[in-house]
């Protein structure tokens, strides 16, 4: 027992670093101490685990008895090489599975729809019908196997499907294990995958509480996710205060749908993503656990298990870099150990090409292996919450509680999420701390190794896994037609029709789809009968102001390119104007946004594209503002079919002025095509903003001084 007192020890530390302040205040506003003691836990006791609130875990024996299910999420090109890819993993120690889609199904097209050439099989695989889903799980019994499934927008026809190719596996619908996404109110505001209007969005997740608490009791009927926010640029707070809070408003409209709370309750999930601050990450999965449970007895649930939050989590996609690629296996590595630590029930660690495209077989082994690697050989499975006790992770999971709480209560008095998500707040939020986080991470304030510090001098392109979707579609083509001839036509059509009558009225519309899926109807069609009702829904982006440009105040270089833009503007007579594009259906904005955010308060006039163009709108829209730069911006991969066609737009309409330049996921072996194309500047992952504003006045005729040093 030491009898030196708090007083001692801070005279010591501040002798040693002669009077520096060491607190360390962090982006969710808590200001983190050099030191933790027992007088920090201010009379929080975090109880045991398995029992109310769950703070330690939801199992009193957890990774003890049962490790988490080692769960990546995967999915490319058509659901033959997908379904491979499965049973590859699966036999290297994968345990659950978890479905990627394509961007065109997740919006509800099928793949011969002229909106979607650019998308088909990229970011995932490519699901039309009820055929492709059963080929997607050959030889994967759906009884045993517990399934993911990253479906928001076109859930309805997705889940029929699953329900069907499980019928036609022999399999009982009662015994269908898995999960699906299921998130509505998360696309409105960060991920945008929708596709219809938010009130029938927020009915198709009552009906499919309804359908799956009746008739799939073991299915998670619902994914409720803070990841796509924190991957938006949120802090941790604000993930897991509007993630509780998203969960609370399903459970309002399940109740208000006439459901028992307690019949539904214990079959949500959640998912959070894992990013680089270790200790607050583990706090948050803690924190997360009490709050539900404080937020579902104030529901009025009574069975402790529909207060239970259990959680699956990724690793940080947005944390990973395409420079210098292989410190992304040492950050997965960090991140895991921060899931596990926080008592994840399921993961996903992500592969070391994250930055710039999909797994390979070798990208997928070395993720997939830092899992087993943690749950095999370094014990520490063995004792159930380890850190619990902790002064430093007891005090920071109480401070998560009492702030999150706070946010929750904001939004319930102003009445509930969807409201929220209406009103715009959340987002805007989101989108200031994404600004905030660009700008410190572009002053090194921030630092990323690799990127803003200890760059490489010469960057090696590794492996990377390109689809050829040009094949995909065609192959997929060539089975839509064959569905759609071995079908009974007017069976097909009676089903959908009962879809469409059944959407205008109040019946179940999982029900109607999985009859439609049985009669052989496409995605597209189900999707296409609901939105006959519907409609379809589209959102315009509102860039934040003032909050990049802001954390440049009396930087010398900043305001040489407020000089620079504004002498460009002299010379035409007005402000250069710049269309940030967004085409395919990619809905990844996050770039976007920031991009128009920074451009806009270097004093370029701002088009901010509507999601979801085709490249010949992209073009009318340059063509009609005329603008002077589009700059397109690509996530998902469309990129190598989506820009070309743009700029031959441009041309056959004698406008090839108009400069194009390409930021976003783009390897560096794509950049020869792109240039070949007429692309004029290329940004990829982890770019300056300052450095690309300088870029663009240069591509306008401006002449910059030389690039400042950068700060190494
Ligand atoms: C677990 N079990 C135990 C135990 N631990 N039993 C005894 N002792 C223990 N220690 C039991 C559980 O009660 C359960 O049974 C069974 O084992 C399985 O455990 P689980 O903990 O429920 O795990 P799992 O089946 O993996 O389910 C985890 C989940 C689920 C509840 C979080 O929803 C899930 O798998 N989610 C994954 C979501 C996902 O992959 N999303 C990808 C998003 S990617 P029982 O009978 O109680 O159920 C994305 C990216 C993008 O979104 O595109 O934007
Ligand atoms: N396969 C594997 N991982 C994927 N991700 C997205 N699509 C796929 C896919 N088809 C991962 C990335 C991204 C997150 C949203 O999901 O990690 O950051």
């Amino acid at each position: 027992m030491t009898d030196k007192t708090l007083e001692d020890w801070q005279t010591a530390a501040a002798k040693e670093v002669k009077g520096q302040d060491l607190t360390w205040p962090t982006p969710e506003g808590i200001d983190v101490k050099p030191l933790y003691t027992e007088a920090d836990l201010d009379g929080w006791d975090p109880g045991l685990p398995g029992f109310a609130p769950f703070t330690r875990g939801v199992r009193a024996s957890m990774y003890a008895g049962r490790p988490w299910t080692i769960r990546q999420y995967a999915g490319f090109s058509t659901a033959e090489a997908s379904n491979a890819f499965y049973h590859r993993n699966l036999k290297a120690g994968q345990k659950g599975l978890s479905v990627a889609f394509d961007l065109a199904t997740h919006r509800g097209y099928d793949s011969d729809h002229p909106r979607v050439t650019g998308d088909v099989g990229k970011a995932g695989v490519a699901i039309d019908t009820i055929d492709d889903m059963k080929i997607l799980f050959d030889g994967i019994p759906l009884d045993q196997m517990s399934v993911s499934m990253t479906m928001n927008g076109a859930v309805i026809p997705i889940l029929a499907f699953f329900i069907v190719a499980g019928e036609e596996q022999g399999v009982d619908r009662k015994l269908l294990d898995g999960t699906i996404q299921n998130d509505i109110l998360k696309e409105f505001m960060v991920r945008n995958t929708y596709i219809y209007p938010p009130e029938p969005s927020m009915r198709i997740i009552s009906d499919i509480f309804g359908y799956t608490s009746r008739e799939m009791p073991k299915f998670n009927s619902i994914s409720i996710s803070g990841y796509h926010m924190q991957e938006a640029g949120a802090t941790q707070l604000q993930e897991l205060a509007f993630t509780i809070a998203d969960g609370m408003e399903y459970v309002k409209y399940g109740v208000a749908s006439g459901l028992d709370i307690d019949k539904f309750a214990g079959r949500l999930s959640f998912f959070f993503a894992i990013g680089m601050n270790f200790f607050m990450e583990i706090a948050k999965l803690r924190a997360a656990r009490v709050l539900w449970h404080r937020a579902m007895t104030q529901l009025g649930a009574k069975d402790e298990r529909s207060k239970m939050l259990r959680t699956h989590c990724q690793t940080s996609g947005v944390s990973l870099t395409e420079q210098d690629p292989y410190n992304n296996v040492m950050r997965t590595t960090i991140e895991a150990m921060a899931a596990m630590l926080g008592g994840t029930q399921s993961l996903h660690t992500n592969a070391l090409d994250e930055a710039i495209a999909l797994p390979t077989d070798f990208s997928a082994r070395i993720a997939r292996n830092t899992q087993i690697v943690i749950q095999e050989e370094t014990g520490m499975t063995k004792v159930v919450d380890p850190l619990g006790g902790s002064y430093y992770i007891e005090s920071l999971t109480k401070e998560l509680v009492d702030k999150a709480w706070e946010i929750i209560e904001r939004v319930q008095s102003e009445g509930g999420m969807a409201k929220a998500v209406a009103a715009g707040w959340p987002k805007a939020m989101i989108e200031e701390a994404a600004a905030a986080k660009a700008a410190r991470i572009d002053r090194v304030e921030e630092v990323i190794v690799g990127v803003n510090k200890f760059k490489l001098a010469q960057e090696d392109p590794i492996d990377i896994l390109d689809v050829d979707n040009v094949a995909v579609r065609e192959s997929q083509i060539a089975r839509i037609k064959k569905v759609k001839a071995g079908r009974d036509e007017a069976a097909c059509v009676a089903a959908l029709d009962a879809l469409r009558e059944g959407a205008k009225g109040d019946a179940n519309l999982l029900e109607l789809a999985v009859e439609c899926a049985r009669k052989r109807a496409t995605l597209g069609e189900i999707s296409l009968a609901m939105e006959d009702v519907f409609g379809r829904y589209g959102t315009k982006p509102t860039p934040v102001k003032g909050i990049y440009g802001g954390a440049y105040d009396g930087d010398a270089r900043w305001d040489s390119l407020i000089d620079g833009v504004g002498a460009i503007g002299r010379r035409m007579g007005r402000k250069p104007k710049m269309f940030v594009a967004k085409m395919g259906q990619d809905g990844h904005d996050r770039g976007a946004n920031l991009v128009s955010s920074a451009f806009g308060d270097l004093g370029f006039d701002i088009v901010a594209g509507p999601l979801f163009q085709t490249p010949k709108e992209a073009a009318a829209m340059a063509i009609q503002e005329n603008v002077d730069v589009v700059g397109a911006s690509s996530l998902a991969a469309g990129h190598k079919t989506l820009i070309p066609e743009l700029i031959g737009h441009l041309r056959e309409a004698g406008r090839s002025d108009i400069k194009v330049i390409a930021g976003g996921v783009i390897p560096a072996q794509d950049y020869q095509i792109l240039r070949d194309a007429g692309v004029q500047g290329i940004f990829g992952p982890g770019t300056n903003l300052v450095d690309a504003a300088g870029e663009v006045l240069k591509l306008l005729g401006h002449n910059m001084p030389p690039e400042a040093e950068a700060a190494e």
